[in-house]
């Protein structure tokens, strides 16, 4: 018997794309169900050629699953997740509500993938804010080779991290803006249309936003507490892709070219990078894309062992969806998946 596995969150941005990745990597699902709240049953999501009926998840019989992927926020997995680990199944939750604990790894296969094995304790594995994980794909290969002191980044998220709303309001607003019928701001805290918007969560006691502390404190327990990072989160009116200025500081001497040749062979990297023939990747060209696209590396002059960098992903992919997926692979080469247990 194949593996069994229900999205909880079926019907958002994430939880789509959870179907359509899990089909496009022909996941060896026996079964896949569709979850959400009350107020989407009777819904329909596409996996692959399929329709799923979406299910109510106040009624939704988890011991039937063995993998739950979760994209339903903070609030719905506080509740839920302990609950659906407590019928059997293994929780991979989206949102940023176990991240930080100790209990649950935090987990990006292509840097840390061995963390999986640290799902036992409450079998919850989390994935990273979207910004985080396409960061930590671009810095892995280097802290190896020659150590990572600091990073400095500046992002340029999508609306699309922010929900199907936060996309509405772009388009709303930005057609409004040609009929003179501009909606006011409801999801971000600015208009977003023809605007760049420096805040991305919630303001700190500090000045940095959520978001910002979350890539600090998410790099630091994927890949390790030692690096230093400070980040700037901007929204900007893209739909789809999050990009990244990434500046780093390193310990030992790499230079830009030794740097391109790494990130070549380097797992989950496409570098796309040839200034002389304006080789370079924007968002839009990454959408619906697995791999985090590297453009752009230049030595920093600023410091002797300094890197320079702009890093791309599709948020909803490698920033969420296929993250999870990824996770939920590796519980199955790893054989920590057992669907015998489980439906004995
Ligand atoms: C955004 N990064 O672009 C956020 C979305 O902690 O999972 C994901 C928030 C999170 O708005």
């Amino acid at each position: 018997m194949g593996t069994r596995i229900a999205v909880v969150g079926a019907t958002g941005n994430v939880g789509r794309e959870l179907l359509n990745i899990l089909d496009e990597r022909l996941f060896p699902a026996d079964e896949v169900f569709a979850v959400a709240s009350r107020r989407s049953i009777g819904k329909e999501v596409s996996y692959g050629d399929r329709t799923l009926k979406c299910h109510d998840l106040e009624q939704f019989d988890f011991s039937r699953v063995d993998v739950v992927l979760m994209s339903a926020g903070g609030k719905v997995s506080k509740e839920w997740s302990p609950k659906i680990a407590k019928a059997g199944a293994i929780v991979i939750d989206n949102s940023s509500q176990w991240r930080m604990d100790p209990d649950v790894p935090l987990v990006v296969p292509e840097v840390n993938a061995d963390a999986v094995l640290g799902y036992e304790k409450k079998r919850i594995i989390a994935n990273p804010n979207c910004s985080t994980a396409q960061l930590v794909v671009a810095l892995k290969p280097i802290h190896d080779a020659v150590g990572i002191k600091r990073v400095v980044v500046a992002t340029y998220q999508s609306v699309s991290g922010a929900g199907k709303e936060a996309m509405d309001e772009l388009w709303n607003q930005t057609r409004g803006i040609f009929v003179n019928d501009e909606p006011a701001p409801q999801v971000f805290q600015k208009e977003i249309a023809f605007n760049v918007i420096p805040q991305i969560d919630v303001f700190m006691d500090d000045g940095y936003t959520k978001e910002e502390w979350k890539m600090r404190v998410e790099t630091k327990k994927i890949l390790d507490e030692k690096i230093e990072l400070v980040a700037t989160c901007v929204r900007v009116p893209v739909f789809v892709g999050h990009s990244e200025a990434v500046h780093i500081e390193t310990i030992g001497h790499m230079s830009a070219d030794e740097c391109r040749a790494l990130l070549r062979e380097s797992p989950g990297l496409m570098v796309v990078d040839d200034p002389k023939e304006d080789l370079f990747i924007t968002p839009k060209e990454c959408v619906g894309e697995w791999a985090t696209y590297i453009s752009r590396i230049r030595h920093d002059p600023t410091t002797e062992n300094g890197l320079a960098f702009w890093c791309v992903s599709d948020n909803l992919r490698k920033g969420a969806a296929l993250n999870a997926v990824q996770i939920a692979e590796e519980l199955l080469n790893r054989g920590i998946i057992k669907p015998e247990k489980v439906h004995a």
